[in-house]
């Protein structure tokens, strides 16, 4: 590139453009860091106690909406998108089938914080030696949850998508199954037109939600979504959570199976985003039997090897309690609890006393069952390819 043309900023940004969907990135789009609107919304998510246990959203304070706070200097974020919707999902098969273990389609493959740092880092290089010599001191940051950056209101004035009622981002040609990430920039390079808000009166994701954690448009209450409870919780799930949980052992994607705009979403050419053999539409009970080097080998490399060996089980034990009544299951529960820790002696007693009373009463479904039913037929019938 000529300097000439490297002084025109938009020349830049349209190379900028290039770069990162050469680097893999579906969408790269640049906005400026004035997330002022953005403040008020987010003291009072904070001070209603919606983190729950994730105390590092609180501790930044006003930071997180404060690009310039956090890296002084910049000016601009260059906002992507990365999609990870694998074909043939199978989603409806494994919600259905009660006996296998749901993890939540983000997870399945490699985890993403790594890949998409690096590919961004890359992009700041590629930046800075395009530009060598032209600007002084050129400071760049790549960001992908690791710091306390608001991503969704980035996002949705970099043009990615909006934030919808689930609170996730969405784009009308993509739907919402990709990862967001920033690079933050001291250039002053010309910005994105923001999009546009395009739920309009449609409320499917707050219905569908098993443990009704959209507590209004645009706002979820973390301690109360299934993500949450089964990944950042540390100690006991809730036991009013613990049978609306179903077979999601790991995150939950209901709010975004049931959004109409995930008919248009994109699948991914990401190897890494694959789903993995040993993880995906696995028995409850052989995940249950698994011990921790099983554990930490079988996930290597994947986010869930995050929460550990005793969350993994706690979570799966309140999998198998919500399983139809099986003497197998007892039998394995009943097998484990001399080895379990205290937290998961606890979660495999409280399953041995649903399987001891679905033994008695089989018609014995909660509000959530019929709940999961509609999901499955929702997805069934709109989303087809990745039923
Ligand atoms: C903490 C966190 C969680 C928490 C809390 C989620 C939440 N909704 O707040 C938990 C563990 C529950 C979670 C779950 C999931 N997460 Co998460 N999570 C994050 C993280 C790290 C921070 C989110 C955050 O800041 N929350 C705090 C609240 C205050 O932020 P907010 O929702 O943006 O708040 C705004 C709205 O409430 C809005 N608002 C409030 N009132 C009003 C009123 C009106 C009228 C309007 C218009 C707006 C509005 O203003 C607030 C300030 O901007 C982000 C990465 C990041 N750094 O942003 C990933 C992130 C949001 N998660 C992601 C994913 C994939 C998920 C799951 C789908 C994973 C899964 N399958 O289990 C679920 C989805 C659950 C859901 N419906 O949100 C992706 C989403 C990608 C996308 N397309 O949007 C992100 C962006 C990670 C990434 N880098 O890709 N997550
Ligand atoms: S991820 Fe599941 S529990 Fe969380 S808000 Fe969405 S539907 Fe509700
Ligand atoms: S399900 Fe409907 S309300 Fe919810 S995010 Fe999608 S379009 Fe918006």
């Amino acid at each position: 590139m000529s300097s000439s043309s490297i002084t025109d900023f938009h020349h830049l940004v349209e190379n900028i453009k290039a770069w990162g969907k050469a680097l893999g990135f579906q969408q790269v789009g640049i906005s400026d860091i004035d997330l002022s609107q953005h403040e008020e919304r987010l003291k009072q998510w904070l001070a209603k106690g919606y983190q729950g246990e994730m105390g590092y959203l609180a501790e930044h304070g006003m930071k997180r909406a404060r690009p310039d706070e956090l890296l002084p200097g910049t000016l601009r974020v260059i906002s992507v998108r990365m999609d990870y919707l694998p074909p043939n999902a199978k989603f409806a098969h494994t919600l259905k089938d009660k006996n296998k273990a749901y993890i939540s389609r983000y997870a399945l493959g490699r985890d993403y914080h790594k890949l998409l740092r690096n590919r961004l880092k890359k992009l700041g290089d590629k930046i800075r030696n395009e530009c060598e010599g032209l600007f002084e001191e050129l400071h760049y940051r790549p960001f992908v949850d690791s710091a306390p950056v608001l991503e969704h209101a980035l996002a949705e004035k970099a043009g990615i998508g909006w934030q919808g009622k689930h609170s996730l981002t969405i784009n009308k040609e993509a739907g919402s199954w990709f990862f967001l990430g920033e690079l933050f920039i001291n250039l002053p390079l010309p910005v994105d037109k923001p999009a546009e808000e395009s739920c309009g009166s449609c409320n499917a994701c707050i219905t569908i939600c098993p443990t009704q954690a959209i507590v209004a448009p645009y706002v979820v209450d973390a301690r109360r979504c299934i993500s949450y409870l089964t990944i950042e919780q540390k100690g006991a799930i809730p036991e009013e959570f613990r049978p609306l949980i179903g077979n999601r052992v790991y995150g939950c994607d209901d709010c975004q199976l049931v959004c109409p705009w995930n008919r248009y979403a994109q699948l991914t050419d990401e190897g890494d985003f694959h789903p993995r053999k040993t993880l995906e539409g696995q028995d409850l009970l052989d995940l249950f039997t698994w011990n921790e080097s099983t554990f930490l080998s079988n996930t290597e490399g994947s986010a869930i090897r995050r929460i550990g060996f005793e969350r993994w089980q706690r979570n799966l034990a309140v999998g198998l309690g919500n399983a139809p009544y099986a003497k197998e299951i007892v039998d394995t529960l009943q097998q484990a609890l001399p080895e379990a820790t205290t937290l998961v002696k606890e979660h495999i007693t409280w399953a041995l006393r649903q399987q001891h009373q679905k033994s008695f009463n089989e018609e014995a479904t909660v509000k959530t069952e019929r709940l999961t039913q509609r999901l499955i037929r929702s997805i069934e019938k709109g989303l087809p390819r990745d039923a």
